[in-house]
């Protein structure tokens, strides 16, 4: 009988799984508060960004408003997303880390 994967997918039983998990996009939010040097620094940190491609990202998402910091599994999004908000809090900054569906 069918039943339904992790990712909401049916499937039989038995037989291997083969699909891609769905990818999830980790988004940075604009705030008016956030020192610039602290989201290029999350950028780098979290997002394995060089300091130029952190700057770049950061920039675009000062001035658009939002902007994607990488793509991932729904686990390790989450995990990304965790991690930046509760770094952000512990400094006590506003900035937000969001997650989507690619
Ligand atoms: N807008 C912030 C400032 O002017 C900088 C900033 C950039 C904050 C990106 C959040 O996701 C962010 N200091």
């Amino acid at each position: 009988l069918q039943h339904e994967n992790d990712h909401g997918l049916l499937v039989e039983p038995g037989k291997p799984e083969v699909a891609p998990p769905p990818l999830y996009q980790v988004m940075l939010l604009n705030d008016d508060y956030t020192p610039m040097d602290f989201v290029v620094a999350v950028l780098q940190n979290f997002f394995a960004m060089d300091l130029d491609k952190a700057t770049q990202v950061m920039l675009h998402v000062h001035t658009r408003g939002r902007g994607i910091c990488g793509v991932y599994s729904r686990e390790v999004a989450e995990t990304k997303v965790a991690q930046v908000n509760e770094f952000s809090r512990m400094n006590q900054h506003p900035l937000l880390c969001t997650m989507e569906r690619a």
